[in-house]
């Protein structure tokens, strides 16, 4: 029996039964993470995507108080275009949500507990929360890390951007047992870049590869997810410098208006992308595609195993 305050789209229902691959998608990229109408755009494009490499997608949002794995075309442009007037919605914020019949736009972590429920094992994003710069006083750590910790699901990503402290990231996620695997790249990557200087633990060089890592640690009966990182295309990444310096200005805006908490991450994206006029929304859409492809096949060969 699946769980009472969920419901799944029947395309996914199907797959599922069927034991096909399907790949779970998060919905604060929509509404927070970009503008309208390319938000809802770039959400439909990464569905095609993941269907072009035979797997079923299943966007992850909370609507009216259900929580939602599978989102018909136009829930995903109502998402869009209400954008961060849905509320951004992590572990914490679920049950508020539910008991409130309210909309949400689910983060990595959210997503991840949802995809768990509905039995989706891959799910594909553009870059994870983490240890923000600072946390030493700040103590902002982003509940995706927890999670990551916590609930098996293997999340693909552009790694993380370094609006964060990439290295205190990777701290957290050896203290707490995740694996980070580095998709044909030994370094992880800085989402707008394809390196961070700082390595992996361990280069894939395909997606059965990583199937099998996923099915080793479940099977030995480990907990948590694992962090599949995979660079952003050479064509596409960005100057380090140009993207440093918009980093600096953001988090100097937002230490100046006493930006903190569940808001500081979107305002980081939001800036970034005002600064870069635009040329960082164009890396964030492509690197969602190229993740999208990687999720498909790494569902296509978990679910082959
Ligand atoms: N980083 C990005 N793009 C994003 C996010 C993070 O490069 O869209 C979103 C994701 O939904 C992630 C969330 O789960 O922000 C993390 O927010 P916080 O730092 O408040 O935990
Ligand atoms: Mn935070």
């Amino acid at each position: 029996m699946i769980n009472h305050y969920l419901d799944i789209s029947h395309e996914v229902m199907d797959a599922l039964n069927e034991g096909r691959a399907v790949v779970a998608l998060e919905s604060t990229i929509i509404s927070h993470g970009m503008p309208y109408p390319q938000n809802a755009e770039t959400a439909l494009r990464v569905e095609q995507k993941i269907r072009a490499g035979g797997a079923i997608p299943a966007t992850i949002a909370i609507i009216g108080g259900r929580l939602k794995a599978g989102l018909s075309p136009k829930e995903i442009d109502y998402l869009g275009e209400k954008g961060v007037q849905v509320t951004k919605v992590s572990r914490r914020d679920l049950p508020v949500l539910l008991a409130g019949n309210r909309d949400g736009a689910t983060t990595v972590a959210s997503t991840m507990i949802i995809a768990r429920l509905a039995g989706i094992p891959v799910f594909a994003t553009g870059g994870i929360g983490g240890v923000h710069r600072g946390a030493a006083q700040t103590m902002d750590i982003s509940a995706d890390l927890q999670e990551l910790a916590r609930t098996n699901v293997a999340v693909v990503c552009a790694g993380a951007k370094s609006i964060l402290d990439l290295k205190l990231t990777l701290e957290y996620l050896e203290t707490h047992g995740v694996p980070v695997l580095g998709y044909q790249m030994d370094e992880f990557p800085a989402f707008y870049s394809r390196s961070s200087g700082l390595p992996v633990d361990c280069r894939m060089d395909d997606a059965s590869e990583i199937a099998k890592v996923m099915k080793a640690k479940w099977g030995l009966g480990l907990e948590g997810g694992l962090v599949v990182a995979n660079p952003i295309p050479e064509a596409y990444a960005m100057s380090e410098d140009s993207i440093n310096i918009a980093i600096s200005r953001a988090i100097a805006e937002a230490e100046a208006k006493g930006i903190k908490g569940k808001s500081l991450t979107p305002f980081l994206l939001a800036k970034i992308e005002a600064l870069t006029e635009g040329k960082s929304l164009q890396a964030n859409i492509q690197l969602a595609l190229n993740n999208a492809a990687l999720a498909a096949a790494l569902a296509v060969a978990y679910a082959g195993l």
